[in-house]
């Protein structure tokens, strides 16, 4: 029965937002360079955050602080699939994303404990951090808030005539928000090149998905605007940067927006303040050990013969820079009172 109302696209002639993951069958091998490349900015992430906690339970950060710690595949295997210019927006589980975009670990720390130094002066905390310079455009506290914005930038990028292509990241939470449809609408109303990445970590808050979500498979939200979609193993860099390849190409050859959805995991609470009641810890155990996306790597690396020399060379080296911008972030002054007045709309 609902083979006869199935829309197929001219270009794939497959079905209009049920094309299949990527992750279907083994997704391409990386190069030696690639493995490495994703080791590096995954474990870079990892460190960076377990760091950002152990500030926290020190009292050293306040306010609220979302870890990332599991879903590192995702941005790195989708900067892995940009070019220089591309734009990405996202929530406030916000630290990963900019890391991936190039941003400095110790403007990032130094933000989380309100520094001076830090990427807003230390007057935005976790949630509110930007860099024009690496086309990052935050970091926002509204949940789907960065879904309009995101579209906006792929108008701006189409209004401007330019190729690039604007990445919007969300959760399965922030899914079910209006505005998401709306842009949804406006994104394939006018074929703007934005990549919706629906970062499916199974909960929104304390609310699994299953509670929260009348259709579950979040690459088939798209399908009353004609927006094609993904569901893509967004524990495996592999998969994340092949769907991302794909959706990039389908972007910059302005045939307009594209959602992928990326099943992921997140180890830790909501924030740090969440006692996750809500799931056991055989489940959280259950993906560290089967699905890691670090381990993953490190372990098609060794089977390829790359030393664990090398391997501790690249552990060596993220651990120096989380250090020092920790060392960075308890030192580096307070903004002055008088900061208080500035970078504000009077
Ligand atoms: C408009 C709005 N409603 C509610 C909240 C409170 N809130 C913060 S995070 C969150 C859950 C979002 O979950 P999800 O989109 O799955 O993202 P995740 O935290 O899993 O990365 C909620 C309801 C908010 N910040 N903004
Ligand atoms: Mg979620």
């Amino acid at each position: 029965m609902a083979a006869a109302k199935k829309s197929v696209t001219k270009e794939t002639g497959q079905e209009k937002g049920q094309e299949k993951a990527s992750g279907a069958g083994s997704p391409p091998d990386f190069t030696r360079e690639q493995e490495l490349r994703a080791l590096r900015d995954m474990l870079l992430i990892r460190r960076f955050e377990e760091k950002a906690g152990q500030l926290y339970g020190m009292g050293a950060i306040g306010g609220f602080c979302h870890l990332y710690i599991g879903q590192e595949a995702i941005v790195v295997g989708m900067q892995m699939a940009l070019k220089q210019g591309d734009q990405v927006i996202t929530g406030y589980r916000d630290h990963g994303h900019m890391l991936a975009c190039g941003m400095e670990a110790n403007g990032v720390m130094a933000e989380l404990t309100g520094r001076q130094g830090g990427y807003s002066k230390g007057k935005g905390g976790s949630m509110h951090m930007f860099s024009k310079e690496k086309n990052f455009f935050g970091g926002h506290g509204i949940v789907g808030a960065q879904v309009s914005l995101g579209t906006g930038l792929a108008f701006a990028n189409r209004y401007r005539g330019n190729d690039f292509v604007s990445l919007a990241y969300f959760g399965d939470g922030a899914s079910n928000q209006g505005q998401v449809y709306e842009s949804f609408n406006m994104a394939e109303l006018w074929k703007l090149p934005v990549i919706y990445i629906i970062e499916n970590n199974r909960y929104a808050m304390g609310t699994s998905v299953s509670r929260a979500s009348a259709q579950t498979d979040f690459s088939k939200r798209g399908i009353s605007f004609n927006i094609p979609g993904e569901q893509v193993d967004g524990m495996d860099v592999r998969a994340v940067k092949a769907a991302g390849d794909k959706a990039v190409a389908w972007c910059r050859a302005g045939k307009g927006p594209f959602i992928l959805e990326m099943q992921t995991y997140r180890y830790r609470g909501h924030s740090m303040s969440d006692p996750a009641k809500y799931r056991t810890r055989e489940e959280v155990d259950k993906v560290r050990h089967d699905q890691d996306p670090i381990e993953q790597v490190r372990n098609r690396l060794l089977a390829a013969k790359v030393s664990e020399q090398e391997l501790k060379a690249i552990d060596a080296e993220v651990r120096e820079i989380v250090n020092a911008s920790a060392d960075f972030a308890q030192k580096d002054p307070e903004p002055d009172a008088s900061e208080l007045y500035t970078d504000i709309y009077r």
